[in-house]
This record gives C-alpha cells, sequence and structure tokens, in this order.
C-alpha cells in the first residue's frame, strides 16, 4: 500500500506543507525556543500542537502595549496531557497543581476527554512545563495535532472482568497510535545544550511507521465504552469500540467509526456526525484493526480543506461499506461484522461507590471541570489535602469531574470533610441539572471563542435550578452542555440541552439529544441573547411537565413533539427572544 496516497488533485492546504518540511514534527521550533522572545512563528505554532501546547493570548488584555511602545498581545500557552482513560496517580495531580501554581495562571482545567490542561504558560517557561509533566511519567505528545488524541474509557475503578480490560484497550491504543518521532525528547526533555537531531535520513518506516511524514488530515480522537456504561460519549468519536460482552468476559468490540462534532454553521458541507457501526473485532484484534484505520484515513482522508479533512467527511462521502472494504485490505483480512450489542446507560460515577475490592471510589463533581482557589472555594486546596492526606488514584471522567479511587471504609467521613472544608459542595448537594452540566473553556484564552462559555454557565444554571424546582421537574435527569463556538468541545450536540455561542451574547439553542449520546439534538430557537436562553426553554419545561409521556426524558420528549410544536408553545407563551 502507498504511503500517504492521495485520492484528490486539490491544492494541499498550507497545514500540509509545513508537516511534511518539518523533519518529523521538528520545524524550527529548538532554534525559537533558544530565542529571548514571546512566541513562535506560524508553521511552529501548527507543529507544536502535535507536542500537546498551543499558542495563545489573554483575549482580554489585547491591544495592551508593550515597554518599546509597540502593541504586542498578552501571548502564553495551553499545555494539555495525554492520559488515557483519564488514569493518573495523586503525585502527577499535585505535580499538575505546582506547575499551574509557579508557572501557569494558577488554575487547572479537566477536559471533556478526560485530561488535564494548564493555561497561561510563558514561552520561557514551556520547556520547564512539559519537562516537569514528563518527570511525572506523564506526557503531553500527542494530546493535540493531525494524530490520535487522548484515548477515552470508562474510568470507574471497578474490580471487575470489565473496565480494567477497557482501561488497558485505551492505554494500549494510546501507546501504540501515538507518535513515534524523536523530536519531543529532543526538544522538550534533552539537555539543550546538547540538543542534536536524530534524524540521519532514514525513511518514515524508521521514524513514523504509522503515521508517515504528514501525519495524519486532521484531529482523530478514539473512545471506549461498554453497554451499560456510556461515559466516554463514543459515538462522537472517529473511532469507538463498545464491548461485547459475555458471561461477564469481554469478548470483543463493536467497532463505530466517523463520528464527530465540529461544524461551521456557515458552511453547510461541515456537519456533527455520530459514528456508524462498522464491524465486530475480537480483543486480539482490536489494536491492529484501529491500526489499519488510522491508515486509511491517512491516505484517503481530505487533506485539501481542513474544515472537511476529518474522518467523519470520508464515511459520509464514500459510504460505510467502502470504508469497511479498505480497512479489510489494510488490515489484511474480512472482518466479522456486529453484534446486536449497544450502549444503552450512561453512569457519571458521582458520589460514593464500592470498587468490589472492599474499598470504595467517590466522584467529585468539579464544576466545568475547573480547579482554582478563592475566598469561597478553593478547589486546588481541597486536592492537595486529598492528595497528600489520602492519597487516592485518581481518575478523571469526561464530564470533567475526578474520582477519587481505592478510598478505605475508615477514610470516607475524612475525604467529605476535607472536601467541606474548603467550601466545596459534596456531588450529593448538587442539583441534577449543574451535575449533569458541562461547559468548554472559552474566554478569555480560546483563541477560537465567539461568547462567555465556562464562566457563564454557573449563572445560568442558578436560574434554571429556580425554574426547575418552581415546576417540580428538579429530579429530572437530563445534560445541559454549553460551548463558546460551534466547535462543540462540550459535546452541545447530542445532549438533551445544547447551548452553541455563535455571535457576540448570543447562543444557538438546541434541544432533543439524550444523555445516553445516541441521537443528535436539533435547533430550537437561533441567536438568543444569553440572559434569555432559561425564558425560552421554560414554555418546553411548562410542556414536559403537562404531556409527557411516563418516564420520557426531556430530549425524547422535544423529538416527539418537534420543533414545530416547540415553537408554538414557546410564541403561545409570549417569551422573549
Ligand atoms: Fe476542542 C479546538 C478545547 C474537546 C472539537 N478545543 C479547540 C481549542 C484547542 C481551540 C483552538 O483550536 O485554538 C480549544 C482550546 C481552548 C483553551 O483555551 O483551552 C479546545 N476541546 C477543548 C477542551 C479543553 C474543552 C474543555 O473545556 O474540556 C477539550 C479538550 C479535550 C482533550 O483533553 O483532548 C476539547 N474539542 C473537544 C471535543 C469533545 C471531544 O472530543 O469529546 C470536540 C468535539 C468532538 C470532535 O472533535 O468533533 C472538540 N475543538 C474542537 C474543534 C472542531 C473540530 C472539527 O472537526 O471541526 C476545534 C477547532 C479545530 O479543530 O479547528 C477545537
Ligand atoms: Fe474554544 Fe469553541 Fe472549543 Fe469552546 S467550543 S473551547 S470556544 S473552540
Amino acid at each position: 500500500m502507498s504511503d500517504n496516497e492521495n485520492t484528490t488533485e486539490e491544492k494541499l492546504s498550507p497545514v500540509e506543507g509545513m508537516k511534511t518540511a518539518s523533519r518529523y514534527l521538528r520545524g524550527t521550533i529548538g532554534a525559537e525556543l533558544a530565542q529571548d522572545t514571546t512566541h513562535f512563528g506560524k508553521e511552529d505554532i501548527q507543529l507544536l500542537k502535535f507536542h500537546g501546547t498551543y499558542q495563545q493570548d489573554d483575549r482580554e488584555a489585547r491591544g495592551g502595549s508593550t515597554e518599546s511602545g509597540k502593541s504586542e498581545k498578552a501571548y502564553s500557552f495551553m499545555v494539555r496531557c495525554r492520559i488515557p482513560a483519564g488514569i493518573m496517580t495523586s503525585e502527577q495531580l499535585l505535580a499538575h497543581l505546582d506547575i499551574c501554581d509557579e508557572i501557569g495562571n494558577s488554575t487547572l482545567k479537566v477536559t471533556t476527554r478526560q485530561s488535564l490542561q494548564l493555561h497561561g504558560i510563558l514561552k520561557s517557561d514551556l520547556r520547564q512545563c512539559i519537562k516537569r509533566i514528563n518527570d511525572t511519567l506523564l506526557s503531553t505528545l500527542s494530546a493535540c495535532g493531525d494524530v490520535n488524541r487522548n484515548v477515552m474509557a470508562c474510568p470507574a475503578p471497578y474490580h471487575d472482568n470489565i473496565r480494567p480490560v477497557l482501561q488497558k484497550l485505551a492505554y494500549d491504543l494510546a501507546m501504540h497510535l501515538a507518535p513515534s518521532t524523536k523530536a519531543y525528547y529532543e526538544l522538550w526533555l534533552k539537555d539543550p545544550d546538547t540538543q542534536e537531531e536524530t534524524l540521519e535520513g532514514g525513511s518514515d518506516e524508521v521514524y513514523e511507521p504509522i503515521y508517515g511524514k504528514t501525519y495524519l488530515p486532521r484531529k482523530f480522537k478514539t473512545a471506549i465504552a461498554l453497554p451499560d456504561d456510556n461515559c466516554t460519549d463514543v459515538y462522537t468519536n472517529c473511532l469507538g469500540f463498545i464491548a461485547v460482552i459475555r458471561d461477564g468476559q469481554v469478548i470483543g468490540y463493536n467497532v463505530v467509526v466517523g463520528g464527530g462534532l465540529g461544524v461551521t454553521p456557515s458552511a453547510k458541507k461541515t456537519f456533527p456526525r455520530l459514528a456508524t457501526r462498522m464491524a465486530f473485532v475480537t480483543t486480539e484484534q482490536a489494536v491492529a484493526v484501529a491500526e489499519a484505520i488510522v491508515k486509511v484515513q491517512r491516505d484517503f482522508g481530505y487533506r485539501a480543506d481542513r474544515k472537511r479533512a476529518r474522518l467523519k467527511y470520508l464515511i459520509h462521502d464514500m459510504g460505510i461499506e467502502w470504508f469497511r472494504g479498505k480497512v479489510e485490505e489494510y488490515y489484511g483480512s474480512k472482518l466479522a461484522d456486529c453484534t446486536e450489542d449497544d450502549v444503552r446507560e450512561h453512569d457519571d460515577h458521582m458520589g460514593w461507590d464500592e470498587q468490589g475490592d472492599g474499598r470504595w471510589f467517590y466522584g467529585f463533581n468539579v464544576e466545568n471541570g475547573r480547579l482554582y482557589d478563592d475566598e469561597d472555594r478553593a478547589w486546588k486546596a481541597a486536592l492537595r489535602d486529598i492528595c497528600t492526606q489520602l492519597k487516592p488514584e485518581i481518575r478523571l471522567t469526561a464530564h470533567q469531574s475526578i474520582l477519587f479511587c481505592n478510598i478505605e471504609e475508615k477514610d470516607k467521613a475524612k475525604l467529605e470533610s476535607l472536601i467541606k472544608k474548603r467550601g466545596l459542595p459534596l456531588t450529593e448537594e448538587i442539583s441534577n441539572v449543574r451535575r449533569w452540566s458541562i461547559a468548554c473553556v472559552a474566554l478569555p484564552t480560546c483563541g477560537l471563542a465567539i461568547t462567555e462559555s465556562e464562566r457563564a454557565l454557573p449563572g445560568l444554571i442558578d436560574e434554571m435550578e429556580k425554574v426547575l424546582v418552581e415546576m417540580g421537574l428538579e429530579k429530572e435527569l437530563f445534560t445541559v452542555r454549553m460551548t463558546g463556538c460551534p466547535n462543540g468541545c462540550a459535546r452541545p450536540y447530542n445532549a438533551d440541552i445544547g447551548l452553541v455561542g455563535k455571535a457576540k451574547g448570543k447562543y444557538t439553542v438546541f434541544v432533543g439529544g439524550t444523555r445516553l449520546g445516541t441521537r443528535l439534538a436539533f435547533i430550537y430557537k437561533d441567536l438568543v441573547p444569553f440572559e434569555s436562553i432559561v425564558s425560552t426553554l421554560k414554555p418546553v419545561f411548562v410542556a414536559f411537565k403537562a404531556e409527557r409521556l411516563p418516564n420520557e426524558t426531556f430530549g425524547d420528549f422535544c423529538t416527539r413533539a418537534g420543533n414545530e410544536q416547540l415553537l408554538k408553545w414557546h410564541d403561545e407563551a409570549g417569551s422573549p427572544a
């Protein structure tokens, strides 16, 4: 099979040229790191992503001026870790807290893909930051960039025959699909004074056996779920594995392909898409089939237009049969058809649960994943206390929250008191609507944000809580997911309620997805001012209360009613917006 075969005559996107010329992700990053400047040039910015870091600037500080009188952006770096299945140690979390306090913006973000992000790292501290993360035996390599990203799996620490198998697969996939280039080691881990390239004219097979020198056309995302628990939102990934379980053992996986949520509303050629079921693989086949899928996307994925370069568009255009045929060709044999097994539940793993080995874990809800200390709430201080005094294993969830694992019965009360002491609510004290809400980073660091998200959602949830209590709906379980632009980083497009920043202060309100993540939501109202979101939704809550079927969820109700009816209720209520 020829490497990086391109099926299109179209002109390649400029990023393709940068990757090809980069000498396996080196570019001029080393030379730029040695310079006393605040930021990198545009080619290195693209390559830095593969190393796990994004150049950003504080958008609220734009327009400021430097000592030289020339106005310059307040540049800094976001650094994202690769943490397969979100599994890490207390020491690793403590090291992240130290880094964010010493050289970051003193906050840490638990992401929607079970990872951690540092913000506000200055260029002069970037090498130190990445080196310190690696010193704790974590890596940032391939946390971003056109490669396989952090692999998600249900993080629950049950001592059964299922979760550990899935978590191991996440680790194996992450390692197998990680880039092989030595550039990461040379740039960040080696003594800069002894820096030299380890390239001596070898081939792709030597330096990047899976990716070749152009890597993938675009980011690639993988997740693993089990029928009882789709906490990783498997259908929103490029590649998903749904465990097939017989007699309490994992015998293999139904493979789903071509999920992805990013969309540019003005470009009809872009759309959110849930993955399509493709084939059944045994546990032994899983990693090799994943490699074949990655290689098909490498060789046939679109490299001209980055807006259409995700795997979902290739599968949409070519069809699942064509794609499966190619995967079988690359894998070297036919694959079996999917079994009937599919996801049917979603557990967020919050609160106390027994692990099955006599010990406990506690799911701690972190509002929108942001860890900070202020006069009212001290998330970081609580984590420091817990990690130093109880030393639990840490697991991050795809809902931006944390599991404290391996807690002895005798330490349960202590864990709760360490949380309460810092002004933080126990999961049990949080309303359902807050617990099931998440928001992306957005302003001030995200260069693509159009509106607020993480900083705005808590206030909106305060308002929504009141309305739900008024109507006796506070026990309902439904997801509310907010993003500051249509890229969909908090997965709003398959939520019961998705709030997507569209224009300054205005959001598109989606409804009709599911907590299970298996159905796309539809637009209920567009360009709703932030202040009117709850009042715009209220007539739908009223109708839901009055007309729902027994046990019908909010998303199911909205889908059954259809948007024409929802808008009718809205207009009859005379709501604003
Ligand atoms: Fe994302 C870009 C943050 C999960 C779809 N995402 C970005 C960037 C890097 C902005 C940029 O390109 O300059 C954001 C950094 C903001 C900042 O200041 O930190 C960003 N994405 C995030 C995180 C941190 C959101 C969060 O608050 O948790 C999540 C990090 C996950 C991780 O640990 O790896 C994050 N992003 C997602 C998800 C959800 C998921 O993967 O489960 C999606 C939707 C699924 C998908 O990929 O389709 C997502 N992010 C995007 C897109 C749209 C991609 C597309 O196909 O169109 C972009 C923009 C892009 O790639 O051009 C983007
Ligand atoms: Fe930034 Fe948009 Fe992603 Fe939010 S959804 S983090 S605003 S790219």
